[in-house]
């Protein structure tokens, strides 16, 4: 099952568990371990007078109490040095020995809030870097609905240059379409032309073969050739749906059904994840229907990231996030 990443107080969400962001004491304190205490009650606080503490980058469970959810799962993150202090090894086991946790009693979703991140001081970008790359790899192997949860826009910030670049791709690429829009009609006339004279010079045997190509997809349905372009990828099924941050059940409808129709994000996180060039996502979008345009910020983002041959689905979603749009997978 996927990764969400979501803006909201953790405290708030239902789910089987939810992690808390806690220290060596595990006696409460301020930021997501303040706000997780006030609103389980006193009864947390007693249950965690048993536990004996806890180590950084280990983990312990408790009840949830007044929480809408079944179990807290406290994890200690490093305070940030200088990043030469094991600071990422140590948050990476405080993700894993908290999923092993949630895995251990039967969780099928469990939340995060971006460990570390507040007091603890790890900067934003790479903490969630870790948080993405710890839990897709648990992902690979186990199924579990994982958020990571964003409390407020200021605690989260892409890197900045990635910021910058895709800014630079969107202005660009607004700027064309408005340019384009003033030269109007005549320029589009003269690249059909140009389109249908392209095809003239093709030897006869290879338009055979690309016709003969074409006339056998033409009733290709999105369905059956994404299995088939999974089957041309070498990858299996299960692999190609967690690249693609899609949940099995979803990918089982696709599958059975010759004629599913998918919502295009969906369609998109499956072309990111078959790796397909920038025409070839234009192709397979069209089997569902969709289009990638230059008329909205959404598109664009996706297109800069194909472009560059970026296919991580997290970071393309982190971006997605950073420009309140909406994200890939489900
Ligand atoms: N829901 C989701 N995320 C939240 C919430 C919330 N209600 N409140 C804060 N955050 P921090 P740390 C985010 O400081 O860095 C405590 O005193 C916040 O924006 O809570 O691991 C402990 O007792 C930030 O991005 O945890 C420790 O002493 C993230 O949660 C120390 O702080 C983590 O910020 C742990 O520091």
């Amino acid at each position: 099952m996927p990764i969400k990443i979501i803006r909201q107080d953790i405290t708030k969400l239902e789910c089987d568990a939810i992690v808390n962001a806690a220290n060596n004491t595990l006696l409460g304190g301020g930021g997501v371990d303040g706000a997780i205490h006030r609103a389980a009650g006193e009864e947390l606080l007693e249950e965690c007078r048993t536990l004996g503490g806890c180590k950084t980058g280990q983990a312990k469970i408790t009840g949830a109490y007044n929480l809408p959810c079944k179990y807290v799962i406290h994890t200690v993150g490093p305070i940030w040095k200088n990043g030469n202090y094991g600071e990422r090894a140590l948050l990476t086991s405080c993700y894993r020995n908290s999923l092993e946790l949630a895995k251990q009693y039967e969780c099928n979703s469990v939340a995060f809030p971006l460990i570390s991140s507040g007091a603890y001081g790890y900067p934003k970008d790479e903490a969630l870097r870790v948080a993405t790359d710890t839990i897709s790899d648990f992902l690979l192997e186990n199924e579990m609905l994982v958020y990571i949860v964003v409390f407020d826009k200021r605690a989260f910030s892409i890197g900045e240059k990635l910021f910058c670049d895709i800014q630079q791709y969107i202005d660009d690429n607004y700027a064309e379409r408005f340019a384009n829009r003033r030269r109007g009609v005549y320029e589009s006339t003269v690249m059909s032309q140009d389109i249908c004279f392209d095809s003239m010079p093709c030897a006869p045997s290879m338009q055979k073969a690309s016709l003969d190509e074409m006339l056998l997809q033409i009733d290709e349905s999105f369905s059956q050739m994404l299995l088939r372009k999974i089957d041309e990828s070498g990858m299996t099924d299960s692999q190609c749906y967690k690249k693609a941050n899609i949940d099995r059940k979803l990918f089982s409808k696709i599958k059975s059904n010759v004629n599913y129709k998918p919502s295009k994000t969906t369609a998109i996180a499956f072309a990111i994840a078959l790796e397909l060039s920038l025409d070839e996502t234009k192709d397979f979008l069209m089997k569902a229907g969709y289009a990638l345009s230059h008329s909205n910020k959404f598109d664009i983002i996706i297109e800069y990231f194909i472009t560059n041959k970026n296919y991580n689905i997290f970071e393309i979603n982190e971006a997605l996030f950073e420009f309140d749009q909406c994200l890939l997978g489900v």
